[in-house]
């Protein structure tokens, strides 16, 4: 079997790895799984018909197994590189508003992935059945997952827990990927060709992917449960944040008030959790960003994966796919999209309104 990495980058760091650390049941399992490697170098398990970064399989099989929603818990659901950091920030200020000051919002000395953790990333990943009763200073308990629909722990789904779904098209999303894997790169990686990017993303070979499958297990989901799942992409967010934030607070259980409307909150956090501002904040220009949380308590375990912060942060703009992406790597994506879509009433915006062209797919 490879040896498991997120990459050989020198920003970024593992110490975890399932064939390090797994017992021999588990090692049989995996040798079952057909496997790959994502155009980011991380290798990759298919599992319940997504591809499992192989570095979380072992968390995310726990994580199904022992993780218990409670009614009142709030997930946020995304694939990467769709807006995961702006909503945790926007959720995490809207949903806790009246739980710290309005100036000092944690979010202006903490990054959003250190405020709301993901299950399997952080809290699976050095423990097979970590105590989450009382994690939180603040209540209720919000999380995030990258996982599919169909393969989130069964209490999520039976719960009456929310999850606050984030997508974003497709052509944005993997240059976002792409991009970023760029601004990882250290002595000793081997760049990946966007070409190669493409026609692996194209395939649904990337972190919990295919992409498609995803988007429309939630679609699907949302549609049958709207009171359980709030569909929202990222392209209507960029458009009309104030509108959505509302709609945000609303389903979350925790609609503005006219006062508060009145003294601006709303404005506010969309503020403060805007692109503009969270890059330029002294948090998060600098520093490296854990995944694995919670090496304090639980003492001794010391696997993490590491990311500089400033790299979640880029250019968050709707349409940039169309400075990188070949008129027929675009003509081919489109395609793709109306293939996969055909029975579905989900659209994607592949531009913003302010720019010239606006194409709806
Ligand atoms: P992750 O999966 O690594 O957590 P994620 O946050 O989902 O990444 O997505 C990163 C994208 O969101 C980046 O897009 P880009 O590459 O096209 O620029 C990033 O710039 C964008 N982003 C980060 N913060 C915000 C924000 N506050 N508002 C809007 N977009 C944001």
């Amino acid at each position: 079997m490879e040896k498991t990495d997120m990459c050989n980058s020198s920003v970024v760091s593992t110490s975890h790895d399932v064939e390090e650390s797994c017992d021999d049941e588990f090692q049989q399992l995996v040798q079952t799984f057909p496997k790959d490697k994502s155009f980011t170098g991380m290798n990759l398990y298919f599992f319940q018909g997504f591809w499992c970064p192989s570095i979380i399989l072992k968390a995310v099989i726990s994580c199904q197994k022992h993780f218990q929603a409670f009614n009142s818990d709030i997930i946020i659901a995304t694939l990467p590189k769709c807006g995961t950091t702006w909503l945790k920030a926007l959720t995490f200020s809207t949903l806790y508003r009246n739980q710290f000051a309005r100036e000092n919002n944690p979010l202006l000395t903490y990054n959003p992935h250190s405020l709301v953790r993901f299950i399997d990333f952080d809290f699976y990943f050095n423990d097979t059945c970590p105590d989450l009763e009382n994690y939180t200073l603040y209540q209720p308990r919000l999380f995030s997952i990258h996982l599919p629909y169909a393969s989130l722990p069964t209490s999520i789904k039976d719960s009456n827990c929310k999850i606050v779904y984030l997508c974003r098209n497709p052509m944005d999303t993997l240059i976002s990927f792409w991009s970023f894997l760029s601004r990882l790169r250290g002595e000793g990686f081997e760049p990946v060709s966007l070409d190669e990017a493409f026609e692996m993303f194209c395939q649904g070979i990337n972190e919990f992917g295919p992409f498609f499958d995803h988007v429309s297990g939630y679609w699907r989901a949302s549609q049958e449960k709207s009171s359980k799942i709030l569909f929202l992409q990222y392209e209507d967010l960029k458009e009309d944040i104030t509108s959505h934030l509302k709609k945000l607070a609303m389903f979350l259980g925790v609609p503005f008030t006219e006062e508060e409307e009145k003294q601006g909150v709303v404005e506010e956090i969309a503020k403060i959790c805007s692109f503009e501002n969270m890059k330029d904040l002294e948090v998060n220009k600098k520093g490296e960003q854990t995944f694995g949380y919670p090496q304090e308590t639980f003492s001794g375990k010391t696997k993490t994966i590491e990311i500089p912060r400033e790299a979640f942060f880029r250019k968050a703009k709707t349409g940039d796919w169309s400075n990188y992406l070949t008129p027929s790597m675009a003509e081919r994506l489109e395609k793709l999209i109306q293939e996969k879509l055909e029975n579905s009433s989900l659209t994607f915006k592949l531009f913003s309104k302010t720019s010239k062209d606006i194409t709806s797919t």
